[in-house]
């Protein structure tokens, strides 16, 4: 589904209706009580094939173990919508809470006074300033894949140029280590000028309008790293209205199908893809060790996958993100 304010809100009400409906009806015992543990899965924002992706394998997951899960996800990618979801699922009081906080500095006040009313709370894909309150926090590397996604635009443009990054919001844990990993590679590179970041916050339709105004004042600007799904959506509209996708490279991170029709298309060349299944099943596995008092990891790291015209229908097919489980 293509994330619009509307489409969000009516995302966001069919996975809690779906959430709803997926309660996990196993009989293994997993909380300390022996009850079924009471999960909630609170996304970065409803509809974002990233967090549909990652719910299937916490569905999978809590399932097997016999534990129930709610899913809940503000209509933008904003904590000024995340903190009165997580401030009325912390009133329901479940066993666990997993969550994308959306804002490092924003999430970490109502986060840390959920786990000290006693819930388990494991931080999923992004994180907050301090994450010492939290059972376990687990994401990709997203610096790795950053400077991976540089890697992937000077293979496309050895002579080297301009390059910019068009990202989501600073404050974004995910985002700006991405940025980090790729302006560390443009900078070290002498034969590349890095323009900086541009901040779309999370709209497509900003993210074009951004790449336009860059390239009205950069016109020989040689590749875009985009540093989610929506920036990256955005940016390859951009180009193409600009008549400008044979000169311009477009690096992706994550793999939402319109990315990947965008890939297919030629007007993006690589895509950054994560395992947000993974970190997903992980999550689970992590919160229900906590409930049942059992010693956590801190801290996992997942992988990602470089997709590309001439992997996608191979090894990189299965990296792509799913819009239902
Ligand atoms: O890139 C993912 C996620 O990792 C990030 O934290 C926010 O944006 C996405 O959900 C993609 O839209």
């Amino acid at each position: 589904m293509k994330l619009t304010p509307q489409t969000a809100l009516l995302a966001a009400s069919l996975l809690t209706a779906a959430s709803l409906t997926a309660c996990a009806g196993g009989t293994a015992p997993a909380g300390s009580t022996g009850a079924q543990p009471k999960l909630t899965f609170i996304q970065g924002v409803a509809g974002d094939e990233f967090y549909v992706s990652m719910q299937c394998g916490i569905n999978a997951a809590a399932k097997t173990a016999g534990a129930t899960i709610n899913t809940q996800g503000p209509a933008k990618f904003d904590p000024t919508l995340q903190k009165p979801i997580v401030d009325s699922v912390v009133a329901s009081r479940p066993d666990a809470i997993l969550i994308a906080p959306t804002d490092v500095a924003a999430m970490q006040a109502p986060l840390k006074a959920a786990a000290a009313a006693g819930i388990k709370v494991v931080l999923v894909d992004t994180t907050v300033q301090d994450p010492a309150f939290a059972a376990s926090s687990i994401a990709s590397d997203n610096k790795g894949g950053g400077l991976e996604a540089f890697k992937a635009i000077k293979n496309l443009n050895p002579a080297g140029g301009k390059v910019l990054v068009i990202s989501t919001d600073p404050g974004v844990s995910t985002a700006d280590a991405r940025v980090a990993g790729f302006e560390e590679g443009a900078k070290a590179d002498a034969s590349f000028e890095y323009l900086g970041v541009q901040y779309s916050h999370n709209d497509p339709a900003e993210a074009a309008k951004l790449v336009s105004a860059a390239l009205a004042k950069d016109p020989d600007i040689v590749g875009v790293f985009a540093a989610n799904t929506f920036a990256a959506e955005g940016t390859a509209t951009g180009i193409r209205q600009a008549g400008k996708q044979n000169q311009v490279k477009i690096v992706g991170f994550d793999a939402g199908p319109a990315q990947v029709k965008q890939l297919k298309e030629g007007v993006v060349q690589a895509l950054i893809a994560q395992e947000p299944a993974s970190i997903g099943t992980q999550g689970v596995e992590q919160a229900l060790k906590a409930i049942k008092g059992e010693s956590t990891t801190k801290e996992i790291q997942t992988g990602f996958k470089q997709i590309t015209a001439e992997n996608l229908s191979g090894v990189g097919a299965q990296y792509v993100y799913k819009s239902s489980c």
